[in-house]
């Protein structure tokens, strides 16, 4: 199970999200570090159109001001932004008894 840095006691059972474009790079490592821990399914992804600039809109800069993708958003509101941050979080809070 999924470990969380927000209370669980406050939480609805929503998935943390991963914002993303289809295509890029950076949120492809993303992809590849939850396909690592059999995770893919323990988040939802969420398209953000980049070629249209939906990441410079203020909307998107509230989650994560550089206006990049990718960024983890857990489920308390906590956004997490840069991939290498992202896969680090991954790496210590899934679990590796799937693989
Ligand atoms: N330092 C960031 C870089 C993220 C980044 O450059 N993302 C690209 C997609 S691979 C992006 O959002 N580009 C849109 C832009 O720069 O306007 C990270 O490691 O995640």
């Amino acid at each position: 199970m999924f470990r969380f840095f927000c209370s669980p006691i406050l939480l609805a059972r929503q998935l943390p999200k991963i914002y993303e474009a289809t295509g890029f790079i950076n949120p492809a490592r993303v992809r590849i570090a939850l396909a690592e821990k059999k995770a893919l399914d323990q988040v939802e992804f969420v398209e953000v159109d980049v070629m249209k600039g939906e990441h410079r809109q203020a909307a998107f800069r509230a989650k994560n001001p550089s206006a990049s993708v990718p960024v983890l958003e857990l489920e308390c509101g906590t956004a997490i932004a840069k991939c290498s941050a992202i896969t680090e979080y991954i790496d210590h809070n899934f679990p590796v008894e799937n693989n």
